[in-house]
């Protein structure tokens, strides 16, 4: 009889390119959950909107590349924890400005009021 399963790697997949499916991030252990290291894995991630999969295996069993298709590196039937498929709807988020456009603006609108209060001077 096999033990079960202790050291869990999530791994976080995109729909495409066409019918495949691109790794997003993958995790082995994670820090902090119990006051140190352990073997449980987690992910948190920004995402938009769009279908995903989330995969489960056993260590060592890693994505062996950028695609699903690529396969595992111990890829083996009780290796392979699972598969779920998750669809992460949402409005779209507006971009936060980066420093370029918060400089144009800055000095845009200055120029901008200085321009309009001189046509107004002009008539
Ligand atoms: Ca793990």
């Amino acid at each position: 009889m096999s033990s079960p399963p202790t050291d869990p790697i999530l791994a976080l997949w995109q729909a495409g390119p066409s019918s495949d499916w691109t790794l997003v991030s993958q995790n082995d252990d994670v820090y902090g959950a119990y006051g140190g290291w352990d073997w449980d894995s987690g992910l948190r991630l920004d995402l938009m909107a769009g279908s995903y999969m989330a995969t489960v295996t056993n260590y060592s069993n890693f994505a062996k590349g950028p695609l699903l298709s690529d396969g595992f590196s111990g890829a083996g039937g009780s290796d392979n924890l699972g598969a779920y498929t998750l669809n992460i709807t949402g409005d779209t988020v507006a971009p936060v400005p980066e420093t370029e456009e918060w400089v144009m603006l800055m000095v845009g609108l200055p120029l901008v009021g200085w321009m309009t209060r001189r046509r107004q001077e002009k008539t």
